[in-house]
C-alpha cells in the first residue's frame, strides 16, 4: 500500500478524528494541509478533488474519500484492529449514535462557514456568535452525556477507544477553545482523559501538527 495522504487543516476537527483514526490503526500517512484560514479550500484546485470544499479528505488505496465518518469506517474495516465500531449490531448502532451526536448534531452547527456567515450576510456581532457556538456545543453535549454514562466505562464505550471517542476528542478541544464550561459532563471529560492519554491520540493534537 503506499502511503495514504490526508487532505486537513490543524484546527480542523473533522481533520483532527480522521488523525486520531490513523493514529489508532497505525496507518502511517503524508498530510498535505489546506489552509482554511486562508480559504484555500474554496480554490478551484481543491475544489476538483473535492467539491464540496471541505477537510478532511483522504487518499488511500486509489480512492479519494471524504467525510470523516465515512472515512473512519472505510479505515476500520479495511484495518481491523484495533476495532473503533464494536462488531455486535447494537453495540456498534450505540456507538456510531454517540459519534452522530457530534459529527451531526452539533459540530455542522459551529463550523467556520456557518459562523462566517452569521457574521458577514447576517451582520451579527462577535457576542451573538460566541453564544450560538456556546449555546449549541452545550445543548449537544448535555445529550451526550444522558446517551453515553449508563454504558460508558474509562472511555464512552466501555474500556478501549471507539468512534465515539474519536468523535468527541476534537468536539471537546473545540470547547476548551471557546471556554465553553464542560464540568456537567463527568462521563465525557473522564473518556477525554482516557483517549488523550493514548499516544495515538496525543499524537494527532492541533498543537502537533505543522500549522500552515
Ligand atoms: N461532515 C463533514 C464536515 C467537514 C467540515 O465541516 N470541515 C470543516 C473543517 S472542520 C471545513 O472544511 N470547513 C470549511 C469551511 O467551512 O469553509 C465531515 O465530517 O468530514
Amino acid at each position: 500500500m503506499s502511503r495514504p495522504l490526508l487532505h486537513d487543516y490543524f484546527r480542523s476537527s473533522a481533520a483532527y478524528r480522521v488523525r486520531i483514526a490513523l493514529n489508532l490503526k497505525g496507518v502511517a500517512y503524508d498530510r498535505h494541509s489546506v489552509n482554511l484560514a486562508e480559504g484555500a479550500q474554496k480554490s478551484a484546485d481543491y475544489r476538483a478533488l473535492n467539491p464540496q470544499g471541505f477537510v478532511p479528505m483522504l487518499e488511500i488505496d486509489g480512492h479519494r474519500l471524504t467525510q470523516s465518518l465515512a472515512i473512519i469506517v472505510y479505515l476500520d474495516q479495511r484495518f481491523l484492529d484495533p476495532p473503533l465500531v464494536p462488531r455486535d449490531p447494537a453495540d456498534g448502532a450505540h456507538v456510531r449514535a454517540l459519534a452522530m451526536t457530534v459529527a451531526c448534531d452539533i459540530h455542522p452547527l459551529n463550523n467556520l462557514r456557518v459562523l462566517k456567515y452569521l457574521k458577514g450576510e447576517l451582520g451579527q456581532p462577535q457576542g451573538a456568535i460566541d453564544a450560538w457556538y456556546a449555546h449549541w456545543i452545550h445543548e449537544g453535549l448535555t445529550a451526550l452525556e444522558a446517551l453515553a454514562a449508563p454504558r460508558a466505562d474509562t472511555f464512552l464505550f466501555g474500556d478501549t477507544a471507539t468512534i465515539a471517542d474519536v468523535c468527541l476528542v476534537p468536539q471537546l478541544y473545540n470547547a476548551r477553545r471557546f471556554n465553553v464550561p464542560l464540568d456537567a459532563f463527568p462521563t465525557l471529560l473522564r473518556a477525554d482523559a482516557s483517549a488523550t492519554a493514548l499516544d495515538a491520540v496525543a499524537a494527532a493534537h492541533p498543537d502537533r501538527q505543522e500549522q500552515a
